[in-house]
């Protein structure tokens, strides 16, 4: 019965220690868990950024960053801020890259003459930082052969891999294909859309050009012409094909939607047949300019030469006057000189014969430089002009017209 009396007298000393050993440790352990915090961490860029806890020792707290983490891939040091409780605490992140990039290597065959990058040679790349591929030296597609390429993988820590591919360079021998190049027909004075609808391969599989000559083209007159269309492979093979772009003559209702406004605004129902000449030869003289020489095809297309260019040569005026003369219902003929007065003087002639009801007589809109009224002309008045400028201007076939008006 001794011992336990013994033990039972030392028991409560013991246990005194025992509990401030325990509560001291307790308090080591609080004032770990809240209070250290380690300042630097490092990590291998491409593993997942730490938690702010990661910097306690013991996470035994919540903790946040305060400041902002580094983007993925980032290399570098960067100091942070970590918040425990209502501590703060300065850190810093390391961010390094010791590992060298990985890729499998993939071999390419290419036609003479392509482009190649080092990235068609690498697959399946991987790094934790951005990674530069690079040839050793710059391989040549000029020549057919089979050559082994040296490809460099440098990360942002300029840790390098080195791969071998093998490049196999063939010779093309195939033209490009040029497909939906077809003939075309615009109006006059209109807008020929050559590329619409035209494309461009190649069994290269290349980017190829599509060239386009239009120089032959004049849009602003009727007829047809060559548009050639060429490309080029990078291995010199060459396609081409030709089309035909027509240009139309103006028709009567582009013609009238040029003329009609106008003559509405110059022309009114209670005119005479003179007065409604007399507006027209005053427009026609007064709005159209003297400029040689000008298409001869027909009155509609002299017409419309008038009305979208403003200027011509008598030809012009000669189809703009007998045009609208038509519109407004004045009787007139169309008169030109002879060929022989043609031949003999090297210049040509047109202007109209008018019958307003008195008559018929001269009407010409091609005005001479300083020269009289040319509104309605008798037949001696003409052979006066004719004489006084040697032009044999009005020379023409009596028998095919009617008489003119003598004096
Ligand atoms: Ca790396
Ligand atoms: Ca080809």
């Amino acid at each position: 019965m001794s011992k336990p009396k013994n033990r039972a007298k030392k028991s409560p000393v013991l246990a005194a220690i025992t509990l401030g050993l325990l509560i001291g440790l307790l308090l080591v352990l609080v004032f770990l868990g809240t209070n250290k915090v380690q300042t630097e961490l490092t990590i291998e860029a491409g593993e997942p950024l730490p938690a702010a806890s990661d910097f306690l020792s013991l996470s035994l707290r919540r903790a946040d960053f305060l400041t902002p983490l580094p983007e993925p891939g980032q290399l570098g040091d960067f100091p942070l801020e970590v918040s425990v409780g209502q501590k703060t605490y300065a850190v810093t992140l390391h961010v390094r890259d010791t590992v060298p990039p990985t890729a499998t290597p993939v071999d390419k065959s290419v036609f003479t003459g392509a482009t190649v990058t080092p990235e068609d040679f690498v697959k399946d790349l991987r790094d934790g930082s951005a990674v530069k591929l690079s040839f050793a030296k710059k391989p040549s597609t000029a020549k057919p052969g089979e050559f082994t390429l040296e490809i460099f993988l440098t990360d942002a820590a300029k840790n390098k891999t080195t791969l071998n591919a093998t490049l196999t360079v063939e010779k093309d021998t195939e033209p490009p294909v040029i497909e939906g190049a077809k003939d075309l027909t615009i109006p006059l004075g209109g807008n020929a859309s050559y590329r619409s609808g035209v494309s461009v391969t190649d069994n290269s599989g290349e980017k190829i050009e599509l060239n386009i000559n239009s120089a032959a083209a004049n849009l602003d007159e009727p007829g047809a012409y060559p548009i050639i269309y060429t490309a080029k492979d990078p291995s010199g093979n060459s396609a081409k094909e030709t089309i035909t772009l027509t240009v139309n003559a103006a028709t009567e209702e582009q013609l009238d939607a040029l003329v009609e406004p106008l003559l509405a605004k110059i022309i009114t129902d209670d005119m005479s047949d003179k007065q409604k000449a007399r507006a027209v030869y005053d427009w026609v003289t007064k709005n159209i300019y003297y400029r040689v020489p000008a298409r001869k095809i027909s009155v509609l297309d002299g017409a419309y030469t008038a009305m979208t260019k403003h200027a011509g040569d008598c030809y012009t005026f000669f189809a703009i006057s007998k045009y609208m003369l038509d519109k407004v219902g004045v009787e007139n003929v169309a008169m030109k000189k002879t060929d022989e007065a043609i031949a003999a003087t090297n210049e040509r002639h047109y202007w109209i014969l008018i019958n307003v009801g008195d008559g018929w007589y001269h009407f010409d809109t091609t005005l001479w430089k300083k020269g009289p009224e040319q509104f309605m002309m008798t037949e001696s008045f003409v052979e006066k002009l004719t004489k006084q400028r040697g032009k044999m201007n009005y020379v023409y076939d009596h028998d095919a017209v009617p008489e003119a008006v003598q004096e």
